[in-house]
Protein backbone atom coordinates (compact mmCIF):
# COMPACT_ATOMS: atom_id res chain seq x y z
CA UNK A 1 0.00 0.00 0.00
CA UNK A 2 2.25 2.86 -1.32
CA UNK A 3 1.40 6.34 0.27
CA UNK A 4 -0.27 8.31 -3.00
CA UNK A 5 1.67 11.68 -2.61
CA UNK A 6 -1.61 13.35 -4.83
CA UNK A 7 -3.57 12.32 -1.97
CA UNK A 8 -4.37 14.37 1.05
CA UNK A 9 -3.01 13.78 4.45
CA UNK A 10 -4.63 13.75 7.48
CA UNK A 11 -3.64 15.20 10.53
CA UNK A 12 -4.68 14.70 13.93
CA UNK A 13 -3.60 16.66 16.99
CA UNK A 14 -3.50 19.22 14.43
CA UNK A 15 -4.00 22.26 17.12
CA UNK A 16 -1.40 20.90 19.64
CA UNK A 17 2.53 21.94 19.29
CA UNK A 18 3.53 19.15 17.33
CA UNK A 19 0.61 19.44 15.09
CA UNK A 20 1.25 23.13 14.67
CA UNK A 21 4.62 22.65 14.05
CA UNK A 22 3.72 19.98 11.56
CA UNK A 23 0.99 21.86 9.63
CA UNK A 24 3.01 24.54 8.99
CA UNK A 25 5.86 23.20 7.75
CA UNK A 26 4.02 20.50 5.36
CA UNK A 27 2.27 23.07 3.82
CA UNK A 28 4.62 25.14 3.02
CA UNK A 29 6.54 22.19 1.51
CA UNK A 30 3.57 21.96 -0.65
CA UNK A 31 1.47 18.93 1.19
CA UNK A 32 -2.39 19.05 0.60
CA UNK A 33 -3.27 18.79 4.42
CA UNK A 34 -6.65 18.12 6.42
CA UNK A 35 -6.20 19.35 9.64
CA UNK A 36 -8.70 17.90 12.76
CA UNK A 37 -8.25 18.15 16.70
CA UNK A 38 -11.22 18.36 19.53
CA UNK A 39 -9.27 22.30 20.37
CA UNK A 40 -9.64 24.79 18.14
CA UNK A 41 -6.89 25.53 15.47
CA UNK A 42 -5.13 28.47 16.73
CA UNK A 43 -4.39 30.97 14.10
CA UNK A 44 -5.16 30.95 10.46
CA UNK A 45 -5.10 28.10 8.55
CA UNK A 46 -2.30 27.27 6.20
CA UNK A 47 -2.31 27.19 2.88
CA UNK A 48 -3.63 24.11 0.85
CA UNK A 49 -5.16 22.57 4.28
CA UNK A 50 -8.47 22.31 5.71
CA UNK A 51 -9.31 22.05 9.60
CA UNK A 52 -12.06 20.60 11.43
CA UNK A 53 -13.24 19.42 14.51
CA UNK A 54 -13.38 15.71 15.58
CA UNK A 55 -13.50 14.10 18.90
CA UNK A 56 -10.72 11.09 18.24
CA UNK A 57 -12.99 9.02 21.09
CA UNK A 58 -16.28 9.09 19.75
CA UNK A 59 -18.10 5.88 19.43
CA UNK A 60 -19.30 7.05 16.47
CA UNK A 61 -16.40 7.39 14.47
CA UNK A 62 -17.91 8.43 11.33
CA UNK A 63 -16.29 12.02 10.90
CA UNK A 64 -12.87 10.39 11.35
CA UNK A 65 -14.21 8.18 8.66
CA UNK A 66 -15.57 10.85 6.37
CA UNK A 67 -11.80 12.54 7.67
CA UNK A 68 -9.79 9.78 6.32
CA UNK A 69 -11.71 9.42 3.14
CA UNK A 70 -9.58 9.92 0.10
CA UNK A 71 -6.23 10.22 2.31
CA UNK A 72 -2.60 8.70 1.36
CA UNK A 73 -1.65 9.21 5.26
CA UNK A 74 -3.01 9.43 8.82
CA UNK A 75 -0.15 11.34 10.78
CA UNK A 76 -1.73 10.93 14.17
CA UNK A 77 -0.66 13.14 16.92
CA UNK A 78 -3.83 13.48 18.31
CA UNK A 79 -4.56 12.11 21.82
CA UNK A 80 -3.59 12.92 25.67
CA UNK A 81 0.11 13.20 25.04
CA UNK A 82 1.44 13.26 28.78
CA UNK A 83 0.60 11.32 31.85
CA UNK A 84 -2.52 11.39 33.31
CA UNK A 85 -5.18 9.69 35.03
CA UNK A 86 -6.13 6.19 33.34
CA UNK A 87 -9.75 7.38 33.01
CA UNK A 88 -8.53 10.62 30.44
CA UNK A 89 -6.31 8.12 28.52
CA UNK A 90 -8.50 5.84 27.84
CA UNK A 91 -11.18 7.19 25.50
CA UNK A 92 -8.65 9.62 23.16
CA UNK A 93 -5.25 7.20 23.30
CA UNK A 94 -7.07 3.26 23.29
CA UNK A 95 -10.78 3.99 21.51
CA UNK A 96 -9.44 6.82 19.62
CA UNK A 97 -6.20 4.52 18.08
CA UNK A 98 -9.19 2.03 17.15
CA UNK A 99 -11.01 4.44 15.48
CA UNK A 100 -7.96 5.99 13.32
CA UNK A 101 -6.96 2.19 12.48
CA UNK A 102 -10.32 1.36 11.38
CA UNK A 103 -10.64 4.09 9.47
CA UNK A 104 -7.37 3.53 7.68
CA UNK A 105 -8.02 0.39 6.67
CA UNK A 106 -11.43 1.77 4.83
CA UNK A 107 -9.33 4.69 3.32
CA UNK A 108 -6.51 2.13 2.79
CA UNK A 109 -3.89 4.76 4.62
CA UNK A 110 -0.86 4.73 5.59
CA UNK A 111 -0.31 5.34 9.36
CA UNK A 112 2.47 7.37 10.90
CA UNK A 113 1.91 7.38 14.86
CA UNK A 114 3.10 9.03 16.97
CA UNK A 115 4.57 6.99 19.64
CA UNK A 116 6.90 7.76 22.78
CA UNK A 117 9.74 6.81 24.55
CA UNK A 118 7.60 6.43 27.01
CA UNK A 119 6.47 3.11 25.96
CA UNK A 120 10.11 2.22 27.82
CA UNK A 121 10.67 4.56 30.53
CA UNK A 122 11.48 2.22 32.56
CA UNK A 123 14.43 1.09 31.45
CA UNK A 124 17.52 2.18 32.69
CA UNK A 125 19.74 4.89 31.59
CA UNK A 126 23.11 2.87 31.74
CA UNK A 127 20.60 0.45 29.11
CA UNK A 128 21.51 1.27 25.24
CA UNK A 129 18.01 -0.21 24.10
CA UNK A 130 16.96 -1.34 20.32
CA UNK A 131 13.71 -0.78 18.88
CA UNK A 132 12.19 -3.88 19.64
CA UNK A 133 13.56 -4.08 23.42
CA UNK A 134 10.81 -5.12 25.70
CA UNK A 135 8.19 -2.27 26.43
CA UNK A 136 8.52 -1.03 30.27
CA UNK A 137 6.20 1.83 29.93
CA UNK A 138 6.37 4.36 32.88
CA UNK A 139 2.65 4.69 33.34
CA UNK A 140 -0.48 5.22 31.85
CA UNK A 141 -0.12 7.24 28.89
CA UNK A 142 3.28 5.29 28.14
CA UNK A 143 0.83 1.88 28.50
CA UNK A 144 -1.28 3.57 25.95
CA UNK A 145 1.83 3.59 23.39
CA UNK A 146 2.24 0.35 23.70
CA UNK A 147 -0.81 -0.40 23.12
CA UNK A 148 -0.80 1.81 20.09
CA UNK A 149 2.36 0.34 18.44
CA UNK A 150 0.67 -3.23 18.91
CA UNK A 151 -2.87 -1.80 17.25
CA UNK A 152 0.07 -1.00 14.38
CA UNK A 153 1.34 -4.53 14.05
CA UNK A 154 -2.15 -6.28 14.26
CA UNK A 155 -3.52 -4.03 11.34
CA UNK A 156 -0.46 -4.66 9.41
CA UNK A 157 -0.65 -8.46 9.84
CA UNK A 158 -3.84 -9.03 9.60
CA UNK A 159 -4.74 -5.97 6.77
CA UNK A 160 -2.34 -4.84 5.52
CA UNK A 161 -2.17 -1.25 6.62
CA UNK A 162 0.99 -0.04 6.93
CA UNK A 163 2.56 1.72 9.99
CA UNK A 164 5.60 3.77 10.59
CA UNK A 165 5.52 3.79 14.36
CA UNK A 166 7.61 6.92 16.05
CA UNK A 167 8.88 6.40 19.65
CA UNK A 168 9.42 9.98 19.73
CA UNK A 169 11.88 11.56 22.40
CA UNK A 170 11.85 14.82 23.65
CA UNK A 171 10.45 17.21 20.50
CA UNK A 172 11.00 20.95 21.57
CA UNK A 173 12.19 23.99 20.22
CA UNK A 174 16.03 22.90 22.12
CA UNK A 175 17.25 20.86 24.92
CA UNK A 176 16.48 22.46 28.14
CA UNK A 177 18.05 19.57 30.50
CA UNK A 178 19.92 16.73 30.99
CA UNK A 179 18.27 14.32 29.78
CA UNK A 180 17.43 16.10 27.04
CA UNK A 181 20.65 15.59 25.41
CA UNK A 182 19.74 11.95 24.65
CA UNK A 183 16.16 12.33 23.81
CA UNK A 184 15.75 15.51 21.87
CA UNK A 185 14.04 15.47 18.62
CA UNK A 186 14.36 19.03 16.86
CA UNK A 187 11.34 20.73 14.93
CA UNK A 188 13.33 20.27 11.37
CA UNK A 189 14.07 16.18 12.04
CA UNK A 190 10.83 15.55 12.90
CA UNK A 191 9.49 17.38 10.14
CA UNK A 192 11.97 15.45 7.93
CA UNK A 193 10.96 12.27 9.61
CA UNK A 194 7.52 12.77 8.86
CA UNK A 195 8.17 13.83 4.59
CA UNK A 196 10.11 10.65 4.70
CA UNK A 197 7.02 8.58 5.51
CA UNK A 198 4.97 10.15 3.74
CA UNK A 199 7.27 9.37 0.33
CA UNK A 200 8.13 6.27 1.03
CA UNK A 201 7.13 3.80 -1.37
CA UNK A 202 6.55 1.06 0.91
CA UNK A 203 7.03 0.73 4.52
CA UNK A 204 5.51 -2.26 6.04
CA UNK A 205 5.02 -2.05 10.12
CA UNK A 206 8.26 -0.27 11.24
CA UNK A 207 9.85 1.55 14.30
CA UNK A 208 11.89 4.78 14.32
CA UNK A 209 13.07 6.44 17.38
CA UNK A 210 12.40 9.84 17.17
CA UNK A 211 15.54 11.45 18.02
CA UNK A 212 18.11 13.71 16.71
CA UNK A 213 21.77 13.30 15.71
CA UNK A 214 22.82 13.07 19.89
CA UNK A 215 26.08 11.84 19.89
CA UNK A 216 26.88 13.09 23.42
CA UNK A 217 24.05 10.61 25.14
CA UNK A 218 22.69 8.05 23.32
CA UNK A 219 20.23 5.63 24.95
CA UNK A 220 18.57 4.48 21.92
CA UNK A 221 19.44 2.23 18.29
CA UNK A 222 19.41 -0.28 15.59
CA UNK A 223 15.87 0.56 14.06
CA UNK A 224 14.20 0.76 11.04
CA UNK A 225 14.75 4.29 9.73
CA UNK A 226 17.08 3.20 6.65
CA UNK A 227 13.51 1.64 4.99
CA UNK A 228 12.17 5.28 4.66
CA UNK A 229 15.33 6.68 3.87
CA UNK A 230 15.61 9.21 7.05
CA UNK A 231 19.03 10.77 8.64
CA UNK A 232 17.89 13.87 11.35
CA UNK A 233 20.26 15.97 10.94
CA UNK A 234 20.03 18.03 14.10
CA UNK A 235 21.81 17.30 17.44
CA UNK A 236 21.70 18.24 21.40
CA UNK A 237 25.42 17.67 21.70
CA UNK A 238 26.44 21.70 21.62
CA UNK A 239 24.34 22.29 24.16
CA UNK A 240 25.94 19.31 26.29
CA UNK A 241 27.85 21.63 28.45
CA UNK A 242 25.54 24.14 29.26
CA UNK A 243 23.05 21.25 30.54
CA UNK A 244 25.25 18.40 31.72
CA UNK A 245 24.99 19.25 35.58
CA UNK A 246 20.96 20.23 34.83
CA UNK A 247 19.46 17.20 36.86
CA UNK A 248 17.03 16.71 39.39
CA UNK A 249 19.34 14.56 41.93
CA UNK A 250 15.85 12.19 42.26
CA UNK A 251 17.30 8.94 42.35
CA UNK A 252 13.57 7.34 40.46
CA UNK A 253 13.82 10.31 37.49
CA UNK A 254 17.43 10.41 36.92
CA UNK A 255 18.04 6.30 36.58
CA UNK A 256 15.05 5.84 34.12
CA UNK A 257 15.14 6.51 30.77
CA UNK A 258 11.55 8.16 30.89
CA UNK A 259 12.42 10.66 34.12
CA UNK A 260 9.83 12.44 35.48
CA UNK A 261 7.27 10.52 34.69
CA UNK A 262 8.68 7.61 36.33
CA UNK A 263 8.50 9.53 39.52
CA UNK A 264 4.58 10.34 39.05
CA UNK A 265 2.29 8.15 41.60
CA UNK A 266 5.54 6.05 42.33
CA UNK A 267 4.99 4.38 45.36
CA UNK A 268 7.63 1.39 45.28
CA UNK A 269 9.66 2.00 48.92
CA UNK A 270 13.28 3.15 48.49
C1 LIG B 1 6.32 12.67 25.58
O1 LIG B 1 5.85 11.62 25.16
C2 LIG B 1 5.48 13.89 25.72
O2 LIG B 1 4.49 13.97 24.73
C3 LIG B 1 6.30 15.17 25.77
O3 LIG B 1 5.48 16.21 26.26
C4 LIG B 1 7.55 15.02 26.63
O4 LIG B 1 7.20 14.83 27.97
C5 LIG B 1 8.36 13.84 26.13
O5 LIG B 1 7.57 12.66 26.10
C6 LIG B 1 9.60 13.56 26.96
O6 LIG B 1 9.81 12.42 27.38
O7 LIG B 1 10.38 14.49 27.15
Amino acid sequence: MPSDLNKPALLTGASGALGRVLAAALARQGWTLRLTDIQPFPGPVPDRATFEFADLADPDASRIHRLADGCGTILHFGGVSVERPFDEVIGPNIRGLYNIYEAARQAKARVLFASSNHTAGFHRRDEVLEVDCTFRPDGYYGQSKCYGELMGELYFAKHGVESVLVRIGSCFPEPTDARMLATWLSYDDLTSLVVCALKAEKVGCIKVWGTSNNKRMTWWEDDDRQVIGWSPKSSADAYGDALAGKTTGDPVIEQHQGGAYCRIDYSRPQ
